[in-house]
């Protein structure tokens, strides 16, 4: 039986934290906003948050913010995006420290992404994707901004990108896909519109993604990787279906993806860790109710006692 090891994997986040110029992080330097929110959400699913100064993070997430516009980019110098703005309004949330943001200034931005159709770019750019239907829609839920746009029309163009298989693409007509299936599920659960899911439907497509090892693909014909054991898990408890994946095995597959010696979780076993999929294996964990672990919210990607914070002041 493997073991968690999950104080290897408080050491493990905190040193990839320390470590600033290493190819790794070379790699990471752009979206270094979504890596401190990988790095400090896992930290918090283990009761671990405490390991960081909140003063320095909150301080630096603030420096990414652009004065012009209101959006963040993922490093100092970079161009603000939906995907690192998202980062910055949840770690701020995770720290309990929304009140140094300009609400309105931040809700703005992600407002001004909408489009005619419903749908969000990115950026100024314009890249349309339903990924960032969830980023803006997660972002302005968590701000209690959603008024702020056309809540209808994100709906519907959401669920214009759904397929015959039950499952969701970037864009009306693309293929199905995991992570994009959690995005759309979570932008439809977060705005309350589940009932645009043939849950039985979509439930087979995502259940069918467990493999011989115990983990999950992101579609047909691809090897397991414990990042998906988020994407389709959350997606599976979202819509009621979580029972038709076997539990045990898909616990056991992440397990034997630790580095029980140095910490971090890798994306498949005896491969080489990174925060991402340590991140996501901790999450998935606790989407299974794994012991010792905080339970994170399948919508929001934050600890329950978060959303619940935000929500209810509690
Ligand atoms: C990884 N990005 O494009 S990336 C990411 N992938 O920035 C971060 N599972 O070098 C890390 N694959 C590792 N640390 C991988 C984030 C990707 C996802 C790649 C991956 C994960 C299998 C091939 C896209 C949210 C945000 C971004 C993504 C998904 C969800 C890479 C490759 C790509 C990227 C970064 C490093 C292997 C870490
Ligand atoms: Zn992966």
């Amino acid at each position: 039986m493997e073991e968690f090891v999950p104080e290897k994997h408080v050491q493990y986040v905190i040193s990839v934290e320390k470590r600033k110029d290493d190819f790794e992080s070379l790699v990471m330097e752009h979206l270094r906003l979504n890596g401190a929110y990988w790095g400090l959400t896992t930290l918090d699913l283990m009761h671990k948050i405490g390991a960081i100064d909140p003063d320095a993070v909150v301080s630096w997430v603030m420096t990414c913010q652009h004065q012009d516009c209101g959006g963040f980019s993922g490093n100092i110098g970079h161009d603000p995006h939906l995907l690192y703005t998202l980062s910055a309004v949840q770690i701020l949330a995770l720290l309990d420290r929304i009140d140094v943001l300009d609400v309105e200034k931040v809700s703005n931005y992600v407002a001004g992404l909408q489009n005619e159709d419903g749908s969000f770019s990115g950026d100024i750019w314009g890249e349309i994707d339903t990924r960032f239907s969830y980023c803006a829609i997660c972002c302005l839920s968590i701000l209690r901004r959603l008024e702020k746009i056309d809540v209808e029309k994100a709906v519907n163009y959401i669920v214009s990108c759904k397929n015959y298989d039950g499952g969701f693409g970037a864009m009306p007509g693309g293929e199905s896909h995991a992570g994009q299936i959690f995005c759309c599920v979570g932008a439809l659960a977060i705005t309350g519109s589940l009932d645009h899911i043939d849950r039985d439907l979509l439930g087979w497509w995502l259940c069918e993604r467990q493999c011989k090892d115990g983990g999950l693909n992101g579609r047909p014909e691809k090897l397991a990787d414990v990042c998906y054991s988020w994407w389709v898990l959350s997606s599976l408890i979202m819509i009621d279906r979580v029972h038709w994946i076997d539990k045990d095995k898909l616990a056991k597959f992440i397990l034997n993806c630790q580095d029980k010696e140095n910490g971090g979780i890798s994306d498949r076993p005896d491969n080489a860790v990174d925060v991402f999929h340590t991140y996501f294996g901790v999450a998935g964990l606790s989407l299974m109710e794994y012991p010792d672990l905080k339970s994170i919210d399948p919508a929001y990607a934050l600890p329950v006692d978060v959303v619940n914070r935000i929500f209810f002041r509690k």
